[in-house]
């Protein structure tokens, strides 16, 4: 009997101790966050500017030799960049303080090529002091571009320039107030100015920077800061490896924390990773990163800033998206315009979660208790959660709207304090009395977004269907947001033949060819036609039910390229650099480098520049880096009117556009001297010319 009563007090006491192992918080599952990545990661969306002297010289990267004279932003303003990232909803400012060209934007005791010997404010102008002050008006936080790369440091690539990037660190680390992030771009080493010696210095930049003593200078100055480094050591966020605007769909907060980090887990991260390294996506508003007249046509449309808000945030990413400064020193209007209305449609959005307050039943609860239960993924508070019992790794959790709901959304958040755990997920609708996929997904981490057509519906099921530990879900939300309809594209062949196309389903476009604004009253598109010579095509998409049209979609045209004929290239390989398609490329294999690329026009032009747009597979070979460009009358005798480098071509393969001084030519060639793979192809999707 005593030995039948014992047992019973042995059972209930281990019972118990399930029972609370079961109420206590769930153990952390695999690395978390630092506080500083927590703090940043909850910060969302933040923004870039460059500016340097590039802006002065319409290049993408300065070799270092340009003249600090051309430095004067004569109607600078910080606070008008400040306010436009404000009202755009972003919560910080990341400024070039120094680009690979080495110009300072601030008086650095260190070097005389910064604002201090530029004509802008007679040299007594501190653009990082502005920045800094404005982002305090504005209630947003300043971080910093340093380039570790210093095309103009005569010490580049010596032990000496260490001691000289840390003294510029030191500098802009102590006297600029609290600083969130800073950011070391991972393009290093190569051809440069260098003091003069005009020449190409390689570094190794896993070992050159002595990157652990950089990072405790930065963790000592600014303890709360976190640091980006695509160049050679893993910082506290990772890079996406792309400048598009998009990070995987699987996303992993995690990576490994020694080894190289191949392309893939920089866009999706690693599951196991055994360190916590989140994605920060970058890219800019316009195509390019310094400002270029040339693309005020080309800046990203509301709706296209939506889709990059879906790749980014809605995928467990941050989103850091760049303004290019004009020469004035101000952000263009259109720039500053999108920005604002797409942050009006981010609102519009999310702005009510249909899932607040209704009933919810969770397939199971953690210890039964009301502390992990249910409604907590819908309190909007964002430090409770649902959680489950610790042997659970699929769940689901039911949404009950009591009445048929219309929504095109589902949001979800897991508890990333305790680690990322979820590794798939469907989301279930019950229309009409039956049970319906609506979407499936795999990762979650801070935050996924789905996007699905409008559905009516009474409930709605969360499943997981895999996960790394029993999940924790902080929140879940789901909207019923405005659809944007995308700016048409606009393409044009070599016959001539233009076509307008969009992914959208069903609309209708309206277009002009004299550079006027369509309408609803313009020419009604009915098909691909002809329009030959220099012509501006504008066009808007329009759908009747929605009654919606969409921003305008315009594309420049120079002269036809109907008479062009490629010298020693096949017409039918030709055809795919002149067919307007980015999409079909032309690659010759079969020459040595250098490889010329020669075209005859078929008639003589004033030709005063050329389009080049490398194949949009980073991966094939043949994305040409350096360049010469020559033009003649007669194909024996050319004259050289251009040369440089496609600098960003590697991380951001845009169509290059190259001016120079006007030429006739009837014929045109164009010699790949390097390619990024640096071996002997030189490839092409889009080849055209800029006459006068
Ligand atoms: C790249 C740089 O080379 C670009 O010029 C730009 O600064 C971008 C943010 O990072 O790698």
């Amino acid at each position: 009997m005593i030995r039948f009563f014992l047992c019973k007090i042995i059972l209930s006491i281990c019972f118990m101790g399930i029972i609370n192992a079961q109420t206590k918080v769930p153990a952390p599952c695999g690395p978390v966050p630092t506080e500083n990545q927590m703090r940043w990661q909850e910060m969302e969306s933040y923004a870039f500017v460059h500016f340097s002297l590039n802006t002065y010289t319409d290049q993408s990267w300065g070799f270092g030799n340009e003249d600090v004279k051309l430095f004067n932003p004569e109607k600078s303003d910080c606070r008008q960049w400040a306010r436009i990232c404000k009202e755009a909803g972003m919560k910080g400012i990341i400024i070039t303080a120094k680009h690979h060209c080495g110009f300072c934007l601030w008086p650095s005791k260190y070097t005389e090529y910064s604002v201090k010997n530029a004509p802008w404010k007679n040299g007594k102008g501190d653009m990082v002091r502005e920045m800094a002050d404005a982002c305090k008006e504005y209630g947003l936080k300043l971080g910093i571009y340093l380039s570790p790369w210093d095309r103009n440091s005569p010490d580049y690539g010596k032990p000496e320039y260490i001691t000289y990037f840390r003294n510029q660190l030191t500098e802009l680390l102590t006297n600029y107030g609290p600083i969130f992030e800073v950011w070391f771009d991972g393009a290093n080493g190569g051809n440069g100015y260098y003091g003069g010696a005009n020449e190409t210095r390689k570094i190794d930049p896993k070992t050159y920077y002595d990157w652990k003593n950089t990072y405790n200078l930065i963790h000592k100055l600014q303890p709360n800061c976190v640091i980006w480094n695509d160049g050679g050591d893993r910082g506290d966020l990772r890079w996406v490896g792309t400048e598009e605007g998009s990070v995987g769909e699987t996303n992993w907060s995690l990576l490994n924390a020694t080894g190289d980090v191949p392309w893939n887990n920089l866009h999706f991260g690693v599951e196991n990773g055994n360190a916590w390294v989140p994605a920060e996506v970058n890219t800019s508003i316009r195509p390019e990163w310094f400002y270029h007249p040339n693309e005020d046509s080309k800046v990203k449309t509301v709706p296209q800033l939506m889709d990059l808000f879906y790749n980014s945030i809605g995928r467990n990413g941050s989103l850091l998206l760049n303004f290019p400064i004009m020469p004035n020193g101000l952000i263009h209007p259109t720039d500053g315009k999108n920005a604002i209305e797409f942050a009006k449609a981010v609102n519009e959005s999310f702005a009510v979660n249909l899932a607040m307050n209704k009933k919810t039943k969770a397939s199971n609860v953690r210890g039964n208790s009301e502390k992990f239960g249910a409604d907590n993924a819908i309190d909007a508070k964002k430090d409770s959660y649902w959680a489950t019992d610790d042997n659970v790794k699929t769940a689901s959790l039911t949404i009950d709207f009591g009445k048929p709901t219309l929504f095109n959304r589902f949001l979800a958040q897991e508890y990333i304090r305790l680690g990322q755990r979820v590794k798939a997920f469907t989301v279930e609708a019950l229309v009409d009395g039956n049970w319906k996929e609506i979407a499936r997904a795999t990762t979650i981490g801070y935050k996924r977004i789905l996007r699905f057509p409008a559905v009516q519906a009474t409930q709605v099921r969360f499943n997981v269907t895999d996960s790394k530990c029993s999940p924790v879900i902080s929140n879940i939300g789901i909207y019923d947001a405005p659809v944007f309809l995308n700016a048409p594209s606009i393409v044009r062949n070599q016959s001539g033949e233009v076509t307008i196309t969009t992914n959208d389903i069903g609309p209708i476009f309206y277009y002009t060819l004299d550079g006027s604004e369509p309408t609803l009253n313009s020419k009604k598109y009915t098909g691909p036609f002809v329009a030959e010579g220099k012509i501006e095509v504008k066009a808007i998409s329009y759908d009747p039910t929605l009654g919606k049209s969409s921003p305008v979609g315009s594309e420049k045209f120079d002269i036809s390229k109907k008479g062009w004929k490629l010298v020693g290239i096949s017409d039918e390989k030709a055809a795919a650099m002149l067919d307007g398609d980015p999409s079909s490329v032309c690659h010759q294999r079969d020459k040595k480098m250098p490889i010329d690329l020669v075209i005859d026009l078929g008639n003589s032009y004033n030709v005063r520049g050329f389009k080049y747009l490398p194949d949009q597979n980073k991966w094939s070979s043949g994305i040409i880096t350096t360049y010469e460009f020559y033009v003649s009358d007669d194909n024996i005798d050319w004259k050289l009117v251009d040369q440089g480098e496609f600098s960003n071509i590697k991380n951001n393969p845009l169509m290059q556009i190259k001016t120079f001084a006007p030429a006739m030519a009837r014929y045109i060639k164009l010699r790949a001297l390097k390619n990024t793979f640096g071996d002997d192809v030189a490839g092409y999707a889009e080849v055209d010319v800029i006459t006068e």
